[in-house]
């Protein structure tokens, strides 16, 4: 019976998100809602995405399809979707998104009290080759009553209510945490709901696995070489650790996130703040692995501690098992000492 039961009792991503909000009782659903219009958008790109495939059939970016339609680049494409699906919820006041240069400032009619910071499709130069991309989103509450400001979304990442994102791969795995604990929704295509698959995940304490873009050794600086080097000849008798980078970070960051390791993307001579950004891609992976029992750092600091001051700031991190982070924390403080 308890089989049948699993298996009619189909937790949504919706249900799951409305279980949530009857933890608080004052809550009038606003966040329901806006979390709703996060899961139309990830549900449109998905399907968006699948198409790609067919774009060359269809036309790549830039020509014209068989319609004779100008085919829009995935990315501007997937960029429009939550931009609409987050003004219509009604539930937003300030959008910044990695694709637009100034942040969005809903108009007051449809003026929410949420912030919400994304990526609307991180790693799209993998497209054309099948590696799996993905959505990152923080959502923070604006800070007061007053006129929307840019000061509103310049929060530090522990100040953000949610964060998540959705990887479109094999299958479409939305991971989501609203601050308590993290869990994972996989996309069932003949439903068109996020069905929950893993609830509840917790990054193992230590992992075996690094996640480095090694092409930028040359530039690293000296915790990350050591770092590095320790990972490949370890001094403690322990194995060495396997290699494992994709180049995108939302596939990179979900196997870390379910197999345990670290994740690193460090400052170097050509990058003094590292590639990635604070607002929609730091903050957002950083929460999510806090919530899961890991860490993140920034090689000076928490990850979300640091306070932004332009909405599109990069900033090294490393991130993942927590016994792992605190291998690099140590050499970071070794270094600060000398
Ligand atoms: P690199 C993709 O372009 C991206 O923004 C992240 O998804 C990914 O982790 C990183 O850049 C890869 O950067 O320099 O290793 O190619």
């Amino acid at each position: 019976h308890s089989a049948d039961a699993h298996r009619t009792d189909l937790m949504t991503i919706t249900r799951f998100v409305l279980n949530e909000q009857s933890k608080h009782p004052e809550s009038r659903g606003d966040f329901s809602i806006l979390l709703s219009h996060i899961v139309l958008g990830c549900k449109f790109v998905c399907t968006a995405v699948n198409k790609a495939g067919l774009a060359k059939l269809l036309g790549l970016a830039g020509e014209t399809n068989v319609q004779g339609e100008d085919q829009k680049k995935l990315d501007v494409l997937s960029n429009e979707v939550f931009i609409k699906a987050l003004v219509s919820s009604g539930r937003t006041c300030i959008l910044v998104s990695e694709e637009d240069e100034e942040a969005t400032f809903v108009e007051r009619a449809k003026r929410g009290k949420y912030c919400v910071v994304f990526d609307p499709l991180d790693g799209s130069s993998n497209i054309d080759c099948g590696v799996s991309i993905g959505t990152i989103f923080g959502i923070y509450m604006i800070k007061d009553g007053h006129e929307p400001t840019l000061d509103d979304v310049l929060q530090p990442g522990k100040n953000m209510l949610a964060a998540g994102y959705c990887m479109y791969g094999s299958s479409c795995t939305l991971v989501l945490s609203t601050g308590s604990g993290v869990n994972g929704f996989t996309l069932d295509p003949s439903l068109g709901e996020f069905i929950l698959t893993h609830p509840d995940i917790k990054i193992p304490k230590k992992g075996k696995i690094y996640s480095v873009n090694e092409g930028n050794a040359k530039n690293w600086d000296g915790p990350t070489s050591k770092y590095v080097q320790n990972c490949k000849y370890p001094t403690d008798g322990s194995s060495p650790k396997s290699l494992r980078y994709i180049g995108s970070m939302v596939a990179d960051v979900h196997r870390t996130l379910l197999y345990g390791g670290i994740f690193l993307y460090p400052a170097d001579k050509k990058s003094p703040n590292g590639k990635l950004r604070v607002l929609y891609e730091v903050f957002p992976m950083s929460f999510l692995m806090e919530q899961a029992g890991g860490q993140s750092f920034t090689g000076k600091q928490r990850a979300l501690d640091l306070v932004p001051t332009k909405i599109h700031e990069r900033a090294p991190i490393f991130l993942g098992s927590y016994d792992d982070v605190e291998e690099i924390k140590k050499l970071y403080a070794a270094e600060e000492q000398n």
